[in-house]
């Protein structure tokens, strides 16, 4: 049994109650308060062990919990902290929190509902790398910490803090430098085992390869180069035919594809053949698609493989082609030397392009900040501006309301005059 992506549902340990308690002991009379705090809850944390495969572990036991806290005690005794539950998983696993709070409410989700929501939260690839899943709860402090100046018997006392749970997907992508990719029988893991210490099974029936296998090419400079091998692909494997394509995520991180080829022709035509592995991969992922590939022209051995590889190069003129035989372990070392500089090539290749891209993403960034502090800016004046018009017209109405009001002040006090001088 090979699992490589299963649903898992995780819960770390409930903080401690702290305790409210007195001390009660003959001849101390008053003792005080003595409740003692309560432990902290256990963590789940996932670690990356180096002898574990595949994520078969939570096959039968797809939890992962960790134990609560105990509450405090008497006599200011610390309640004992929760143990933490560590989860083992291969290197090159990738973690997704799901919306589902339960491992039903996942399944009716999946099955009946709108969709599970995944969200990426971590990709474990570096051996002996250690995540926490799922943080344990706080002890809470018992009452001895409440005691003051004034209140001498403190009855109060902190409840332990929640835990962190959740329903969490596992998928295992392997990492390779390299993925074999070809039809079954092709003869990518005799190919595997000729440039690489792994053992893979070979038989000449298809499907002997199972699940993934990954080999380790060593070179004299201490280079390494990992190659993955994977189950063989047939037309119509995203549609589920033969052992489906799921397979080929564990080929999603590699930096090169080799295609591998049957010369001999005898299963399937090898332009057919390639065209076939390639749509199927573009079924499989667009960005897969893009990814740098080679044909491995194998079993050049056959009599009529020089004649179909002739073919091959005419239809496939701008595609690196390499002729090995696996079996005869001929063009093996020029093809190793071939890999590690294609890896190389990829590789900075790859480092040169996230560099532009963050560069570019820089660049946008400081073009946006500017383009909105101008914008801040032009508010800003034209608030200022609006704000002394504004200012300017009630002074100009509050003037000219002045000016009218002393008008009528002064024909009021004219008018008064005039009256005061009719009578005498
Ligand atoms: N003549 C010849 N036979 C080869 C060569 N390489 C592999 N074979 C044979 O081809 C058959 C299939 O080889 P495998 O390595 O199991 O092929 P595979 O691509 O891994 O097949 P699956 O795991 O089923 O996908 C075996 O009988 C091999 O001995 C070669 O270079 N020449
Ligand atoms: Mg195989």
């Amino acid at each position: 049994m090979f699992v490589d992506n299963i649903r898992i549902f995780a819960k770390a340990g409930k903080g401690g109650n702290g305790l409210a308690s007195f001390r009660r002991e003959k001849f101390i009379p008053r003792g005080g308060p003595d409740g003692g705090d309560g432990g902290n809850g256990g963590d789940v944390i996932l670690e990356v062990a180096s002898g574990c495969n595949d994520l078969r572990s939570f096959f039968y036991d797809p939890k992962l919990i960790a134990t609560s806290g105990r509450d405090g005690m008497h006599v200011r005794k610390h309640g004992r902290n929760g143990k933490t539950m560590v989860g083992r998983v291969p290197l090159g696993t990738i973690i997704y929190r799901s919306n589902a709070s339960s491992m039903h409410e996942a399944t009716f989700l999946e099955r009946e509902g709108d969709g599970i929501v995944l969200e990426q939260i971590a990709d474990l690839t570096t051996p002996g790398e250690r995540f926490m899943l799922c943080k344990g709860g706080m002890g809470g402090r018992g009452n001895w910490h409440f005691k003051t100046a004034t209140n001498r018997t403190p009855s109060e006392f902190e409840y332990g803090t929640e835990c962190e749970e959740g329903v969490f997907f596992f998928e295992l992508r392997r990492i390779a430098d390299a993925g074999l990719v070809g039809y079954p029988n092709a003869g990518k893991s005799t190919l595997l085992g000729a440039i690489s210490a792994a053992s893979p099974k070979v038989a000449s029936y298809p499907f002997t390869t199972l699940q993934p296998i990954v080999g380790v090419v060593e070179y004299p400079n201490f280079n390494r180069v990992v190659v993955a091998d994977i189950p063989g692909i047939i037309e119509g494997a995203s549609r589920n035919r033969g052992l489906g394509h799921e397979f080929l995520r564990h080929i999603m991180r590699c930096q090169v594809l080799l295609f591998v080829v049957d010369m001999s022709g005898m299963e399937h035509n090898p332009i057919e053949a390639i065209a076939t592995l390639r749509a199927e991969i573009s079924l499989y992922s667009d960005e897969m698609a893009t990814r740098r590939w080679v044909i491995i022209a194998n079993k050049m051995d056959d009599e009529a493989a020089e004649e179909n590889l002739a073919m091959l190069r005419m239809r496939f003129p701008k595609i690196e082609i390499i002729p090995i035989s696996a079996a005869e372990k001929t063009g093996i070392e020029g093809f190793k030397t071939r890999l590690q500089e294609l890896i190389v090539a990829e590789t900075a290749h790859n480092i040169h392009i996230a560099e532009l891209k963050s560069v570019r993403e820089a660049a946008e960034l400081a073009a946006a900040e500017e383009a909105a502090a101008e914008e801040a800016a032009a508010e800003l004046a034209a608030a200022e501006e609006a704000a002394a018009e504004e200012a300017a017209a009630e002074l100009a109405a509050a003037e000219e309301a002045a000016a009218e009001e002393a008008a009528a002040e002064l024909a009021d006090d004219e008018t008064q005059s005039e009256q005061d001088v009719v009578p005498s």
